[in-house]
């Protein structure tokens, strides 16, 4: 057998022998992945918040110092201003309930929200009146924004770049050392990486937005609520408070919400 590789992204092809002859083998074996272990980034828990265990949190997001998040499943998903004090809901908008609800982000004074596997986006204005809904073709999953693009991630191991208006401009694949990461869900943008949530894990991940790659992880194993049925009850929420350098995580019916300080973040 060889290997043949590329820097960067790595390729590894596998070849056999057959009567004596090098030939790809019968089973053509590609896979790629990044020649850069991720770094574990330490971190501290400065404050916990309460957090409505009632929501099946699947965006969370800051504009200011407000905090903004929206919910899933069909028939409670719901786009909220919330108190980050007491966990209380300031205002609200109720998806109807053909709609699951997914990330939201908050870009040129517009708040977006996707939808699971409807491939539509509401636009809000700041006083959530809807403006308008954009179409995609992939499930949606968690939404985040640099300037104006918008990344959005489908579960899968891509994000997404989209404009305001919602035409896809490009996408990036993502890997660790280990292969793709998948099942990135929600996602925000912190100083030039995008952080993102792996589904049905306690990992956020952070990526190089110019190469994909992992560079490094945060694992909040040790930070869990007490008494969550972590099946579907998963961590699913990450809002970045810029003036603060610390990001507030939560997840799907957790009764918590945590500030956090990560070192080598910022
Ligand atoms: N997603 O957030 C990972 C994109 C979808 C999660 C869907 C989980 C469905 C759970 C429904 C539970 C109903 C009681
Ligand atoms: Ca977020």
């Amino acid at each position: 057998n060889s290997a043949t590789e590329k820097v960067g992204l790595h390729e590894l092809i596998v070849t056999g022998i057959t009567d004596g002859k090098e030939k790809i083998a019968d089973t053509l074996h590609v896979e790629l992945w990044s020649d850069r272990k991720p770094q574990v980034l330490a971190y501290s828990v400065l404050k916990t918040y309460p957090h409505m265990a009632s929501s099946f949190t699947q965006g969370l997001e800051f504009q200011g110092n407000t905090l903004y998040e929206g919910t899933g499943q069909n028939g409670q998903s719901k786009l909220m201003k919330i108190d980050l004090a007491t966990g209380s809901v300031i205002q609200s908008v109720s998806l109807p309930e053909q709609y699951f609800g997914e990330g939201i982000t908050i870009a040129n004074d517009r708040i977006y929200q996707l939808t699971w596997t409807s491939g539509q986006c509401f636009r809000y204005k700041m006083d959530f009146t809807l403006e308008k809904a954009f179409t995609y073709h992939t499930e949606g999953w968690g939404l985040t924004h640099t300037d104006s693009t918008l990344i959005v991630s489908d579960g899968s191991n891509k994000l997404s770049f989209y404009t305001p208006d919602f035409q896809k401009t490009g996408e990036l694949t993502v890997y660790d050392d280990k292969g793709p990461v998948m099942n990135l869900n929600e996602l925000e943008y912190v100083n030039g990486y995008v952080l993102a949530n792996v589904w049905k894990t306690n990992r956020i991940v952070q990526i190089d937005l110019t190469s994909g790659k992992v560079v490094g992880e945060i694992n909040i194993s040790s930070t869990l609520p007490a008494g969550i049925d972590t099946s579907e009850n998963v961590l699913n929420g990450i809002a970045y408070k810029s003036g603060e350098k610390a990001l507030y995580i939560t997840g799907k019916n957790w009764p918590s919400l945590f500030k956090i300080q990560v070192n080598g973040l910022f």
